[in-house]
């Protein structure tokens, strides 16, 4: 195992900020640098001690911010240099940590290198990106992109196709060349130097694609991550990249790392020294079926055997239940019927994951049990996915089936402005905000869980601070208990002698407890109980063996 001490990012928490949607300061409706400086203090107060900033490059939004037009320059809307700069100074003053989303798979269509690249096949950029002739007049080979049908878009001015995992407006960059690569890790050096304290690699799983862009097995277009995700090339990247930019620094680097497996995680973060922390998606992909469209139903006893799984495959995990592409905590894996089952399935669900071993990334708004969005209409929408998802729908006659993936998976859901205050517009902007409000913006907003000592909001400030007082959370063993209950998700944290147990009722039934536990020993619980041999709807209980 490796050595666990005095390690920045295994002693925070982290906070990832969509800024689009976080907090208006000019009132053009779009979240901005300035608006987060203003609610700092807030972060700082809840007990966040880093923060993941998604992009805030500049960009034609396409995929809002992850299609970046100029590495080194702020989005307008967004603010300026200056304004970024103050961000990273007021972030370190409170002594929170900043790390920076930055997508290097692919950049947006307008970067300056793909406008190059296309003009001509011999244009010193052209390797920049991958490009190949077509077959009998159709694309290269079939691989499907994660936004479009295929993966290939057609260019006219040099009759030849390029490769986009994601949009059209997102072309893959050629990892196989070294010269987007030197200039990629110039440009993080960049970003070190002035005051960041690492990054979240988008996708950085992909870099590599299989030299010979086999066509995968299927009619049709096929998703074919065995050709893009987890290449054996990725590991050469990942390395030079640690030793070109991260090597004598004290910063983080945590990849997303779409695919990732018990199996191979442990050669990216593990003996690789490749990245600090991995992002894998099996808990994210347990309620879906053949897409994430398809919903299938949470399973408790999954949930055990993923979380088990991933504890004992690698040193140090990361901690999350939701992030900007994902619907919202307290609508999917909770409970909305009632607003105590709300407040309980949130705070019980929040106590489940952020105990485990591992570093916790909340997402803005968790922290207030924000919910999904009910969108009325298309016309609300405003993700690429969602929208190209409902546009192939409409063509193939599979409107409700689209229409309610969407509603319970779509990621505008996690983009729903962030609920300050009372209405129109919760605080967040005085205009007209880009994307609507969730309607229970009177219900739910920070400023109401402020004065409720009951919120969820209060119970998220108690749990991160248990975690900070206690070592044996953060750096205990894990073991699972009651592997069999039907209902209750229990394990133990093992430091140096001490336990500490955790028990949460998944469900909105009572739970019995082959054993009572010890009601003077409990550090934290959600609720206000008489019994300790069974636990409430959605109960989570910290207890002290
Ligand atoms: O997401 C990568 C990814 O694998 C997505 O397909 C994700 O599974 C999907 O959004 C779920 O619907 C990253 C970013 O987090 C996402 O916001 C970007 O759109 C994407 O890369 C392209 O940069
Ligand atoms: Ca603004």
């Amino acid at each position: 195992m490796m050595e666990t001490h005095n390690c920045w990012w295994k002693e925070r928490v982290f906070y990832e900020i969509y800024p689009r949607s976080f907090q208006d300061s000019n009132g053009d409706g779009i979240g901005d640098l300035r608006g987060i400086i203003s609610r700092l203090d807030y972060l700082q107060w809840l007990g966040v001690g880093a923060v993941w900033l998604c992009p805030i490059y500049d960009s034609p939004n396409a995929d809002m911010g992850y299609d970046i037009r100029n590495y080194e320059s702020v989005m307008a809307e967004f603010g300026t240099m200056e304004d970024f700069d103050e961000l990273v100074t007021q972030l370190h003053r409170r002594d929170i940590k900043l790390v920076m989303d930055l997508v290097v798979n692919h950049t947006s269509d307008e970067h300056p290198w793909f406008l190059e690249a296309r003009t001509a096949k011999d244009n010193p950029y052209r390797d920049y990106y991958i490009w190949r002739d077509g077959k009998d007049g159709r694309e290269p080979n079939n691989w499907a992109s994660f936004f479009t049908p295929s993966a290939w878009s057609y260019d006219e001015t040099t009759a030849q196709w390029y490769l986009h995992l994601f949009s059209g407006k997102q072309p893959d960059l050629n990892w196989e060349n070294p010269e987007p690569r030197q200039e990629i890790y110039g440009m993080m050096n960049r970003w070190l130097d002035r005051g960041v304290d690492g990054f979240r690699m988008d996708v950085i799983s992909l870099l590599a694609k299989h030299p010979q862009l086999p066509d995968g097995t299927g009619s049709g277009y096929v998703f074919s991550p065995e050709y893009f995700a987890f290449q054996p090339r990725l590991h050469d990247y990942l390395r030079e990249m640690r030793r070109a930019c991260f090597d004598g620094r004290d910063c983080m680097c945590v990849g997303e790392t779409s695919f990732v497996t018990t199996q191979n995680a442990g050669s990216v973060v593990d003996d690789g020294r490749e990245l600090d922390m991995l992002f894998q998606f099996d808990v994210m992909d347990m309620d879906s079926g053949e897409t994430k469209w398809d919903a299938r139903p949470f399973d408790l006893m999954r949930f055990k055997q993923i979380i088990s799984a991933w504890q004992a495959a690698i040193g140090w995990n990361t901690l999350f239940w939701g992030n900007h592409d994902q619907p919202r905590l307290v609508s999917r894996f909770g409970c909305t019927r009632t607003e105590t089952l709300r407040r309980r399935s949130a705070t019980c669900l929040a106590t489940a994951m952020y105990l485990l071993r591992g570093t916790p990334f909340l997402y803005q708004g968790e922290e207030i049990g924000m919910t999904n969005c009910p969108f009325p209409d298309i016309s609300e929408l405003r993700d690429v996915e969602s929208l190209n998802l409902l546009r192939q729908a409409a063509e193939s006659g599979r409107m409700d089936w689209a229409w309610r993936g969407v509603r319970s998976k779509g990621r505008d859901n996690a983009h729903t402005p962030m609920q300050w205050d009372a209405p129109p517009n919760g605080g967040f902007t005085g205009g007209a905000p880009w994307i609507m409000v969730n309607p229970n913006v009177q219900e739910i907003n920070v400023a109401a869980a402020l004065r409720d000592p009951d919120s969820v909001l209060h119970y998220y400030r108690a749990l991160l601070a248990l975690r900070r007082e206690q070592d044996v959370l953060r750096y205990g063993d894990f073991s699972l208990l009651l592997h069999e209950h039907p209902q209750v998700f229990a394990y133990a944290r093992t430091f140096e002698g001490q336990q500490i147990r955790i028990y949460c009722n998944f469900t909105d039934r009572d739970a019995p407890l082959p054993e009572a536990f010890c009601k003077e020993k409990v550090l934290l619980t959600n609720v206000n109980y008489e019994k300790t041999d069974v636990l409430l709807p959605y109960e989570a209980a910290v207890v002290m063996a």
